[in-house]
């Protein structure tokens, strides 16, 4: 058996030798190491050796076809080297030439994050705070805090998706005017952008999962003239010309008074058209003094301290800017949508 080892080794070793291609080098594999290759049937054929010889012949075997499959390994990257080498020596190689583009296209800047990117950078510049809340909130966070008791009517315009732990998807980034209280000192001043979701029916201008910015601005003695001043500011960064606004009545619970913010419409420069219903105007964000009781469920005393606040819809103002008709392009995952916010194409 010891003999018949060392043959079978010494054959394959010499017809390893002379192998210069991997397909011969499968070959070879297959006739040596396969299922049914001779190396692989010494090693079944054990159960016929004597024991007492059982070891030594094992050992033999075993350390045979260690070998065989070392050298295999090793004259396949000798080989690989070798199709390299011979690439390289081809007379029409030029490695000076610039490789092939990358098979996939380049990713693009969705274009609800190129006008977040837009609005935090303009509130940056205004010594706004950028702050990330949750998704996820509870209901004192979302509702109850925000002076929208459990059977207020206004819950009813918002309602969302309830998790099994009695929490839920936050319906509007208002959830952040509480927390930001309780988490820094005042006076401050920050905005807190993301997602929101609603148990909402999509048409043209609704999701059920859209994008919202909340401003917060607490100090002493704010008033609306203050929030307007910084509206204006905003709004022309973002849209980069001069923006005309008006304030009309609105009630949110946390806000008093409240506000609905309109801008002269852009499309007919305030004329009348189809995209403002022919009013000359285009209603773009609900904003509003805190409300007293909010002020205090954020921890400070409404006496001493005051607050602005507005809820901007990021994905409305994409829509604005860009003149984009339906708003469900901007989830639906049509990549010929997606890729016209290029580099060098929409900004
Ligand atoms: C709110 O969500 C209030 N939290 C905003 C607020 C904050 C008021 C601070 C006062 C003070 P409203 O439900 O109107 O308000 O939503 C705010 C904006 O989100 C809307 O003006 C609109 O631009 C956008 N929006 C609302 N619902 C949808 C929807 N289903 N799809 C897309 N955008 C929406």
């Amino acid at each position: 058996m010891l003999d018949k080892i060392k043959k079978i080794k010494k054959k394959a070793l010499t017809e390893l030798e002379k192998i210069n291609s991997l397909e011969i080098l499968r070959d070879f594999e297959v006739k040596f190491l396969g299922k049914k290759g001779e190396i692989t049937v010494l090693l079944k054929g054990m159960g016929k050796v004597p024991p007492e010889n059982r070891k030594e012949v094992g050992q033999a075997v075993n350390g045979c076809k260690i070998e065989i499959r070392a050298k295999v390994e090793e004259k396949e990257e000798k080989i690989k080297e070798m199709i390299i080498e011979k690439d390289i020596n081809r007379k029409d190689f030029d490695i000076t030439l610039p490789s092939q583009p990358l098979p996939h296209k380049k990713g693009t800047i969705h274009p609800v994050v190129i006008i977040q990117n837009k609005v935090e950078a303009a509130f940056e510049q205004l010594g706004f705070k950028v702050l990330d809340y949750f998704e996820a909130e509870d209901d004192w966070h979302n509702f109850e805090g925000l002076n929208i008791p459990k059977d207020h009517p206004a819950r009813d315009m918002q309602d969302t998706f309830w998790l099994k732990d009695g929490n839920l998807l936050r319906t509007h980034t208002s959830p952040g005017q509480l927390r930001a209280m309780h988490d820094y000192p005042p006076p401050f001043r920050a905005i807190f952008p993301g997602k929101v979701f609603r148990y909402e029916k999509t048409d043209a201008s609704h999701e059920h999962t859209f994008h919202q910015v909340e401003g917060l601005m607490i100090d002493k003695n704010l008033s609306v003239a203050n929030l307007i001043g910084i509206m204006k500011i905003l709004l022309e960064a973002i849209f980069e010309r001069k923006v005309d606004v008006r304030l009309r009545p609105g009630f949110f619970p946390f806000v008093e008074p409240g506000f609905e913010l309109d801008i002269k419409c852009m499309n007919c420069n305030g004329k009348g058209c189809q995209v403002c219903k022919y009013s000359g105007w285009v209603e773009l964000l609900p904003c509003g003094l805190v409300h007293p009781n909010v002020i205090r469920a954020g921890g400070l005393d409404p006496d001493e301290w005051s607050g602005w606040a507005f809820g901007l819809g990021l994905t409305r103002l994409a829509m604005m800017k860009y003149k984009i008709s339906h708003i469900t392009h901007f989830l639906g995952g049509d990549l010929r949508f997606y890729r016209q916010f290029t580099e060098g194409g929409l900004k």
